[in-house]
């Protein structure tokens, strides 16, 4: 193997190897508008184009002077040990970033910034390319000073110290977390300009904390009337969310590791909610309070955001889980094939319900389907990688993924979800995702129907 197979996947692992000032001199000059109709696709064209060289594969043995010269760091000593206490990427890396879209948003304290899925692998998410979603900002909490209060309909009210929560029994468990927002965008036939924007309010990691269902008995709720728990933060936002009792006894956790360290600021330090399957917003940050109540509270976060606008002009409120999706991930829009022949593809896919069963890939826009390979874990409301082999031919080419869950739940096309939720919708839209490879070998964003 020679370098030029690490030069092609480096270009597939594009776009944030490239046209970065250009990335944001557009999105802020231009605006989210123009970023909805596409406008950055030519910007990622452009600079594409001068990248197109060479062959994807390895060459003869003999040519080449960078394995023919041993190089400077094969002669010399190295760097000592703990030049820096925290690690960090290497420098080469420094474009793998999460990043925002200015003008989502009003102000960026109340806004998202991006996981860039299309250069991630397996299934964990580094936890410094973990997404955020904030509606008022976020706080590094001393958690010496931080309490989680529970109360309402128990047996006896607790405010419990980040050292009394630590020394309860603790499980580690693997689940994604997605934004109910996660592909607003497409609802509406805008093609946002990379994965990282279509599908990036989407992360996975390894969570570790305390069941609620231990502190909910250590409190004795009430087993006869209580029917829901509201979860409260302790940020500005007045973030409060309502869980139905089974949900909270199931696989709640109040969380404060992520990935084997205790949880980023931006992501809830020192104490979170995990609600395996359920959308982002109920995992609430900062937790500071469980109350145990008798009916849903309608909170505004539930009554009038975290709805589903549908054709007949009514919200649908409460629709919590998030269903059955996956998306390819390479080869994906801003990205850019190097020559035809052999190439990976490879994705994620989810569900809210359970494991993934079978995801589905179709490389001609949904006429035929070839089954992907799952790669190990499996695991339940977690996302799951998959794998399948292709060789291009140079055609144009429509490349989509399909996933079906355990319970059969097959991932639906975009206009048979807009059949049944027309298109004013912001949230859940699990649609099939198409990504056009042209002759070029430029990959783009587009609709198919
Ligand atoms: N206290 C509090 N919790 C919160 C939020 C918030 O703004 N404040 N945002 C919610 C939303 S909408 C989402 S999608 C997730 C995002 O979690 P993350 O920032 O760790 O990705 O947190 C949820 N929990
Ligand atoms: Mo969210």
């Amino acid at each position: 193997m020679t370098g030029e197979v690490a030069k092609a996947g480096r270009i597939l692992r594009a776009p944030e190897n490239f046209v970065d000032s250009q990335l944001a001199l557009d999105i802020t000059s231009k605006g989210l508008d123009e970023q909805r109709r596409g406008f950055l696709r030519k910007s990622f064209l452009a600079a594409g184009a001068a990248l197109a060289s060479g062959t994807a594969y390895g060459q003869a043995a003999g040519g080449d002077p960078a394995i023919l010269t041993l190089p400077e760091h094969s002669r010399t000593l190295g760097k000592p040990v703990a030049a820096n206490p925290y690690g960090m990427p290497s420098r080469f890396e420094g474009a793998l970033q999460r990043r925002e879209s200015p003008g989502l948003t009003r102000v960026n304290a109340a806004s998202v910034s991006f996981t860039p899925l299309q250069s991630l692998f397996g299934i964990i998410t580094p936890s410094g390319l973990h997404f955020e979603r904030h509606h008022q900002g976020w706080h590094d909490i001393d958690p010496a000073q931080h309490r989680l209060m529970v109360n309402g309909l128990v047996r006896q009210q607790k405010v419990y110290t980040m050292d009394d929560l630590m020394r309860l029994p603790s499980v580690s468990r693997m689940h994604f977390i997605e934004c109910g927002a996660n592909t607003a965008m497409e609802w509406g036939n805008v093609a946002v300009p990379s994965v990282q924007y279509s599908h990036g309010m989407l992360s996975c990691s390894e969570f570790t904390g305390v069941p609620l269902s231990v502190l909910l008995d250590d409190c004795g709720y009430d087993k006869k009337t209580a029917r829901f728990v509201l979860a409260e933060g302790a940020d500005g936002s007045g973030m409060t969310r309502t869980i139905s009792i089974d949900r909270a006894l199931d696989d709640v956790l109040v969380a404060w590791g992520m990935n084997g360290e205790m949880l980023r600021p931006e992501n809830g330090y020192p104490l979170r909610l995990v609600v395996p399957g359920v959308q982002g917003v109920s995992w609430v940050k900062w937790l500071r309070r469980i109350e145990v109540g008798d009916q849903p509270y309608a909170a505004k976060d539930e009554a009038i955001h975290y709805v589903d606008a549908m054709p007949d002009g009514m919200y649908r409120q409460y629709t919590s889980i998030q269903e059955c999706k996956s998306v390819i991930t390479t080869p994906s829009a801003g990205q850019r094939l190097l020559d035809t022949g052999f190439y990976n593809i490879t994705g994620l896919a989810w569900s809210g319900r359970g494991k993934i069963k079978r995801v589905d890939v179709s490389t001609d826009g949904g006429r035929n389907w070839r089954t992907a390979r799952l790669e190990s874990p499996v695991l339940s409301k977690c996302l799951t990688r998959f794998n399948i082999d292709w060789t291009w031919d140079g055609a144009p080419a429509v490349l989509q993924a399909r996933a079906i869950d355990e319970t059969g739940y097959v991932q639906p096309k975009i206009n048979e979800l807009r059949a049944v939720r027309g298109t004013r919708s912001i949230y859940h839209n699990n649609a099939i995702q198409s990504w056009q490879v042209a002759a070029s070998g430029e990959v783009s964003n587009v609709q198919v129907y």
